[in-house]
């Protein structure tokens, strides 16, 4: 072997912040916590903080690399929640898991004051599903020297699944992502901060969701780790026509297949499943490479 040729075997991308990083040289799962009365999926059963704390730790368990953690819904006509109640129910819960948890935290919001006071209680990354469109929010990412997920979405949360159009959903988003990510790096914003989100269900209707997912790789070509949030989504759904308690093989299916595009988080509820599915992914991967490896 070349020292060219080690030296790229060896590379394993990360996703950094102040005080640490995350190896993805394998797809990694961050479990979702949420606090929120009227989320979707885990509706009101972990709205309590000690709940939501006990959520924490299991998924964190169960394998993830990284715990989100998130007060408002963003369900597709849900009103929002102003910032004090955000506030109330997030920032005490980041506090106890970044003191107790062996695990990253990560804050799921778009308000500058949440993630300023979610960065200083202990989370290492702001996931915006506003790719930091609120004023403010891209100055207190800097002052946190946190990771940063930048998201897509068409619309806002109260309306966004109305009536989606794109001429062409993949190089829209694309064009979005790379806009935002220039932006981010323009102010200071380490390069190796940053992941990309296609947005999944934010203003997508099921064939928008479909070719993003097809299409996956070519969001690769942006220079950044991918992250995707499928699980239980509509778009599973409305696949298997089923409702979200029955999503879980379906959502294992599209995480695995994120994954073998190229995802490099799999943002998912059921994090011992997904764990184990893309553990079979990497495995089928890795003997690929062995394979490859063997002809030189
Ligand atoms: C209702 C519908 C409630 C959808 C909650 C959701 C993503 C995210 C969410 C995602 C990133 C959910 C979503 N989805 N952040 N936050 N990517 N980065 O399924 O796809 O949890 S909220």
């Amino acid at each position: 072997m070349t020292q060219v040729k080690e030296a790229v075997d060896a590379y394993a991308p990360e996703l950094a912040w102040g005080t640490g990083r995350l190896v993805l040289d394998r797809p990694r799962v961050m479990g979702i916590v949420n606090v929120t009365p009227d989320s979707f999926s885990d509706g009101g059963r972990y709205l309590e903080p000690q709940a939501a704390l006990d959520q924490a730790f299991r998924l964190a368990e169960e394998g993830a690399a990284i715990i989100d953690v998130g007060g408002e819904s963003t369900r597709p006509g849900a009103a929002g929640v102003d910032a004090d109640e955000e506030m109330r129910r997030v920032v005490p819960v980041i506090e106890r898991l970044a003191a107790d948890l062996q695990v990253p935290v990560s804050v799921d919001t778009s308000r500058p004051e949440i993630m300023r006071a979610a960065t200083a209680a202990g989370a290492v990354m702001v996931n915006d599903v506003r790719a930091l469109g609120l004023p403010g929010a891209l100055e207190a990412v800097l002052e946190a020297d946190c990771a940063l997920c930048l998201m897509h979405m068409q619309g806002t949360p109260a309306t966004m699944q109305d009536n989606p159009h794109y001429g062409n959903v993949v190089e829209e988003v694309c064009d979005f992502l790379e806009a935002r990510a220039d932006a981010c790096v323009d102010a200071g914003v380490p390069p190796d901060h940053i992941v990309l989100d296609p947005g999944f269900g934010f203003g997508k209707t099921r064939e928008h969701n479909l070719v993003l997912l097809r299409q996956l790789g070519g969001l690769l070509d942006l220079g950044y780790p991918l992250l995707v949030g499928l699980s239980r989504k509509s778009i599973i759904g409305s696949v298997t026509r089923v409702d979200t308690d029955g999503r879980l093989a379906g959502s294992l299916a599209a995480a695995t297949l994120a994954g073998w595009l190229g995802a490099s988080i799999i943002r998912a509820h059921d994090v011992h499943a997904t764990v184990q599915a893309l553990a079979v992914m990497h495995a089928t991967r890795r003997e690929e490479k062995e394979e490859e490896g063997s002809h030189v």
